[in-house]
């Protein structure tokens, strides 16, 4: 992983070079297979780039609901990390190989009863999580294929654009005040930008989880699809952004993006040190854990 601050999108020249290698493609005369679709896969992510596209596809897959334990969010970002990296990829798509779930969040488990210095370090990979997919020079889109509360819902929420499986029974939004926990800063600046502050206060401050219809009324996913034609109209929706010359998205992205993503990294370990203290109260903890029993009862 990278130092602390430093954010892929300060990576100008690869830009560069992936839109010269695009319009280099584009010059080859048809029929003449130049990249086929590589695929890399870890323990709970599998990532198959079509090189001659530039997109990659990456499906999660943590069953049962891929929540983000550290191990997941290390995979993660080493995934996210080797593509930033690949001159072959200039787009990325988020979508999950677990049926009805996309993401159910933070993995609650690594929040409940466990060292200071666990805590710290799983918080330093929520926010590299972020940092990567906010800052992420490649076009991100998060093709939502099931329910994706607070976490995931971060993850879809800091993608370029989302489109979502129009189900009533998936629901996507911030749902940290109904486990007595408090969303961080930097999760409500992201959600913000996305809905709009009277739109984030209320769903904030109640908690909410948006079925599929309400979640795109209020602008948190831009469509909604049938499930069978998600990855088409993903993969659509990716040629339509890639189209354009990668520099001036890539600058116009970071204009919107860098004084969100600065603030956190100018405060990244007071934001370790909040999460610590908070996480840590015995109220906090108690908390977590009735939720989680209220997740088992609710199944038996
Ligand atoms: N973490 C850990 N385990 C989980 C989580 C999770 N987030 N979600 C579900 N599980 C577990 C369940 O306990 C259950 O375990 P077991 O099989 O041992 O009983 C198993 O996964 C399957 O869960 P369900 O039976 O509930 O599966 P369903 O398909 O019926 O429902 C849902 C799936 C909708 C995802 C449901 O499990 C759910 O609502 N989960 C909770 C989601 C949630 O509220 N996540 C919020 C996490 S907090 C977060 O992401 C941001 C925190 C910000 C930090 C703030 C600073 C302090």
């Amino acid at each position: 992983l990278s130092p602390p601050g430093v954010l892929p999108l300060c990576c100008q020249p690869l830009a560069w070079g992936r839109a010269a290698q695009q319009s280099l493609r584009a010059l080859q005369p048809p029929g003449l297979q130049l990249a086929p679709c590589r695929a890399f896969s870890n323990n709970r992510i599998l990532v198959e780039l079509d090189e001659s596209s530039g997109v990659a596809m990456m499906k999660f897959k943590s069953p049962p609901v891929n929540s983000l334990s550290l191990d997941f969010l290390t995979e993660f970002c080493i995934s996210l990390e080797k593509l930033e990296n690949d001159r072959a990829c200039r787009g990325v798509i988020f979508t999950s190989n677990v049926p009805k779930i996309f993401s159910s969040g933070l993995d609650i488990t690594e929040m409940c009863g466990k060292s200071t210095e666990h805590y710290a370090e799983f918080w330093r990979a929520v926010q590299e999580m972020w940092l990567r997919v906010y800052g992420s020079s490649m076009v991100t889109i998060a093709a939502v294929n099931g329910s994706s509360p607070a976490g995931g819902c971060l993850v879809a929420l800091s993608c370029d654009y989302r489109i979502m499986v129009e189900n009533p029974k998936f629901s996507i939004g911030l749902n940290e005040a109904q486990l007595g926990i408090v969303a961080p800063f930097w999760f409500k600046d992201t959600f913000v930008n996305v809905v709009g502050h009277r739109v984030a206060e209320r769903s904030l401050q109640l908690g909410s989880l948006h079925p599929a219809a309400e979640a795109h009324k209020i602008g948190l996913v831009d469509e909604l699809v049938p499930e069978e034609k998600l990855q088409e109209r993903a993969v659509a929706v990716m040629a339509q952004w890639l189209a354009l010359p990668d520099h001036a998205r890539q600058l116009t992205k970071s204009m919107m993006r860098k004084a969100v993503l600065d603030r956190l990294v100018a405060h990244r370990e007071e934001d370790i040190q909040n999460f610590i203290s908070f996480i840590s109260k015995e109220s906090i903890q108690k908390s977590l854990r009735m939720y989680m029993e209220m997740l088992k009862k609710k199944k038996s």
